[in-house]
C-alpha cells in the first residue's frame, strides 16, 4: 500500500514545465554572513603560524599596482578588506593589506611578475566559498580577486566546449549554458557565489558528479599564470589530445599553489529535458545502501544525483531555511534524481523502482515529484544543510571519501567519542560517489574538542582506506593531514613540483603542502 505522501508521476506536467525543469531544480543559497566577522580570530594566532619570509607591502608597490590596475581596483580601506580576509565558514581570518582586481590576463600577469620581483606573497581568491580556509591570506599575502575576470568567451554549439574568464560565477555560466541547450558539468550549493576558475583550482566534486565525473574528465584546456607572470596556455580544448604530459591536469585540484588560473574551457554536456526526483524516508543506513544498490543497477543510464542526509541534518536544515519538512522524521533521508530525455520512460522507471523499494520495506516514505517548485524546496534542504549548520556553532568540517558500507559508522563513532562535549556530530553526503560529510557542531572552537576529533577522524578514515579530503581540498586546515592519504614519496614528488613552478613559494603560502617537518599521519 504506498503512503499519502507518495504523489504519482503520472500527474502530467506541461511541456513548458519540463523545459524549465533543469533550471529551477536548485535552489540558491548565495551565501550569507555574521554581521560582525571582526570577533573571527587571526588564523595565525588560532593556530600559532610563523609567518614565511616574504617581504612587506610598500607605498612603491601600492604605486605599481594602481599603475597596473587604476586605483578603483586597488582595495586598502580595512572595512573593505575584511570580506576578503574572513572565509565562508568565519573560521579563518587573514591580515591582508591590500586587494588586487585585475580584469584581463595581462594584468594577471603583471602583478605577477612584480610580486615575484619582490618576493610578496599572494592569495589567489574566487568566490570565497571554499570550506578549508584555502581562500583567504594567513598574514599580509596580496589578495588576488578573480571577480571582475567574469567574461564567457565562447560556447561551441556542436561541441558544447565552453571557454569562460576563471572569474565567471558558476551560475552564470550555467545560465548560459542552458540558453545553448547546454549545462555545466558541475553543480554545487555555493554556485551563486563560487566561480568556474575557483571550481577548477579545488577540483569541485558537487551534485552532477556522479553523471558526469570529476573536472579532471570536463575541463580540456586552461590558461594560466605563472609565479614569475609568463601566461600559459595548457591543453588545446580538444577531448582527444595525447601530446606529452597533459600539464592542465596539475592545475585541476591545486588550490592556487602553482598558478592563477585566468581561463576555462570545459566541455558542457547536452541539457536533459526531463528531470524529477524521489525524497525517501528510511529507517537505517542499510537500507539507504541497499536502495542504492537497486537504483544504480536499475537507473543507471538516468539517474543523476544519489544523496543521503542523517535525520539530523534534515531537520536542521528545514528548521534554519523555513522550510515545511515535506516528510515526518526519519533516521535517513535519501534523493533519487533522474534526468534524461524521455519523461514517460524515465517517470515509469522511476515510479516502478520506488514501488518495488516501498512494497519490499526497503522504503518507509517518499515523495516524488516533477514539479520544479517541489524538486526546488528538497534541494534546499540538501544544499542548505552546510549554511544551516554553520549558523548553529563553531563547525568542525570533514570531507572524507569511505566505502559506503562503512561510511556511517564514523558518524556513529564521532557520536559516542564526542557526546555532550558538543551540539552535536552529523553527516550527509553524495553517497553514489562514496563522499561523506562530516560535521560537528559546538558552541566554540576548544583545543579539546579539535584533540578528540584529530587524528581520530583521519586515522579511522586511513584506516578503510579511504580520503581526508574528497571534494573540498586540502587548504590551509587540512594540509598537515596530507599524510594519512599520500605517501612521503608522493609529498615529496609534489613539494619538487611546486619549486618548479613557484621557486620562491608565494603563491598562496601555508596552504596545500604540510608544514616543513611534518610527518603526521606517516606509519
Ligand atoms: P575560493 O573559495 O575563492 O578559493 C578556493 C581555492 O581555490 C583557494 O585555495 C584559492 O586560492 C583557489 N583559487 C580560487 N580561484 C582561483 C584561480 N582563479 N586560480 C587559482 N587558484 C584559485 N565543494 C565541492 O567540491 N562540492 C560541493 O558540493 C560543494 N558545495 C558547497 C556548498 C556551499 C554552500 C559552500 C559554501 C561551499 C561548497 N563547496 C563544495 C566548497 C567549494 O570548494 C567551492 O564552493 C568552490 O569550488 C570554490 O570556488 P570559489 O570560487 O569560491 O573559490
Ligand atoms: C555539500 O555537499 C558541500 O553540500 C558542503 O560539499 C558539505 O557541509 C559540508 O561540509
Ligand atoms: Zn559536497
Amino acid at each position: 500500500m504506498i503512503p499519502k505522501s507518495f504523489l504519482s508521476l503520472n500527474v502530467m506536467v506541461s511541456y513548458a514545465m519540463r523545459r524549465t525543469a533543469w533550471a529551477n531544480r536548485r535552489c540558491n543559497p548565495r551565501h550569507i554572513r555574521c554581521a560582525s566577522t571582526f570577533s573571527v580570530p587571526f588564523t595565525a594566532d588560532r593556530y600559532s603560524i610563523k609567518r614565511g619570509s616574504y617581504e612587506k607591502i610598500n607605498d612603491q608597490d601600492l604605486a605599481k599596482f594602481r599603475q597596473i590596475l587604476g586605483s578603483d581596483n586597488v582595495i586598502t580601506s580595512d572595512d573593505d578588506l575584511e570580506r576578503y580576509n574572513v572565509d565562508w565558514l568565519n573560521i579563518c581570518r587573514g591580515q591582508s593589506k591590500v586587494v588586487l582586481r585585475p580584469k584581463d590576463t595581462q594584468q594577471v600577469s603583471a602583478i605577477m611578475k612584480h610580486c615575484n620581483e619582490r618576493s610578496l606573497a599572494v592569495c589567489p581568491q574566487g568566490g570565497n566559498t571554499g570550506l578549508v580556509g584555502g581562500s583567504v591570506p594567513v598574514f599580509d599575502e596580496v589578495v588576488i580577486s578573480m571577480g571582475l575576470m567574469n567574461k564567457i568567451i565562447s560556447l561551441d554549439k556542436i561541441s558544447g566546449v565552453a571557454v569562460a574568464q576563471a572569474g565567471t560565477v558558476l551560475e552564470t555560466l550555467e545560465n548560459h549554458a542552458m540558453e545553448n541547450d547546454r549545462i555545466v558539468p558541475l553543480d554545487l550549493g555555493a554556485k551563486g557565489s563560487c566561480h568556474i576558475g575557483g571550481n577548477v583550482a579545488t577540483n569541485a566534486g558537487g551534485l552532477r558528479f556522479l553523471r558526469y565525473g570529476s573536472l579532471h574528465a570536463n575541463v580540456l584546456g586552461l590558461e594560466v599564470v605563472l609565479a614569475d607572470g609568463t601566461i600559459l596556455p595548457f591543453g588545446t580544448n580538444m577531448r582527444k589530445d595525447n601530446t606529452g604530459y597533459h600539464l592542465h591536469h596539475l592545475f585541476i585540484g591545486s588550490e592556487g599553489s602553482l598558478g592563477i588560473i585566468t581561463q576555462v574551457a570545459l566541455l558542457c554536456p547536452p541539457r536533459p529535458t526531463s528531470v524529477s526526483l524521489c525524497l525517501l524516508g528510511l529507517n537505517s543506513f542499510e537500507d539507504v545502501l541497499q536502495c542504492y544498490q537497486q537504483a544504480g543497477s536499475r537507473l543507471t543510464d538516468i539517474m543523476s544525483a544519489f544523496e543521503f542526509l542523517d535525520t539530523q541534518c534534515f531537520a536542521v536544515s528545514c528548521e534554519e531555511h523555513n522550510v515545511p519538512a515535506p516528510l515526518k522524521e526519519f533516521p535517513f533521508y535519501a534523493i533519487i534524481e533522474v534526468s534524461g530525455w524521455q519523461p514517460e520512460a524515465d517517470s515509469t522507471r522511476l515510479n516502478e523502482l520506488l514501488e518495488d523499494l516501498m512494497g519490499n520495506g526497503l522504503v518507509a516514505d517518499g515523495i516524488v515529484t516533477d514539479e520544479p517548485s517541489r524538486m526546488q524546496t528538497v534541494w534546499k534542504i540538501r544544499e542548505g544543510v552546510a549554511e544551516a549548520s554553520a549558523r548553529r556553532g563553531y563547525c568542525y568540517k570533514y570531507d572524507l571519501s569511505i566505502p559506503k558500507q562503512q561510511m556511517y559508522q564514523l558518524v556513529q563513532d564521532m557520536k559516542e567519542r564526542l557526546g555532550s562535549k558538543v551540539i552535536f556530530s552529523a553527516g550527509y553526503g553524495h553517497l553514489g560517489d562514496n563522499n561523506l560529510h562530516l560535521n560537528i557542531i559546538a558552541a566554540d572552537y576548544t583545543p579539546e574538542v579539535a584533540k578528540a576529533i584529530e587524528p581520530f577522524v583521519f586515522e579511522w578514515t586511513r584506516e578503510k582506506k579511504g580520503s581526508i579530503s574528497a571534494e573540498h581540498g586540502l587548504g590551509f586546515k587540512k594540509r598537515n593531514a596530507i599524510h594519512y592519504s599520500q605517501s612521503p614519496a608522493a609529498v615529496s614528488v609534489m613539494k619538487k613540483m611546486k619549486q618548479l613552478f613557484d621557486p620562491k613559494g608565494i603563491l598562496n603560502p601555508y596552504k596545500v603542502l604540510p608544514d616543513d617537518g611534518c610527518i603526521l599521519g606517516h606509519e
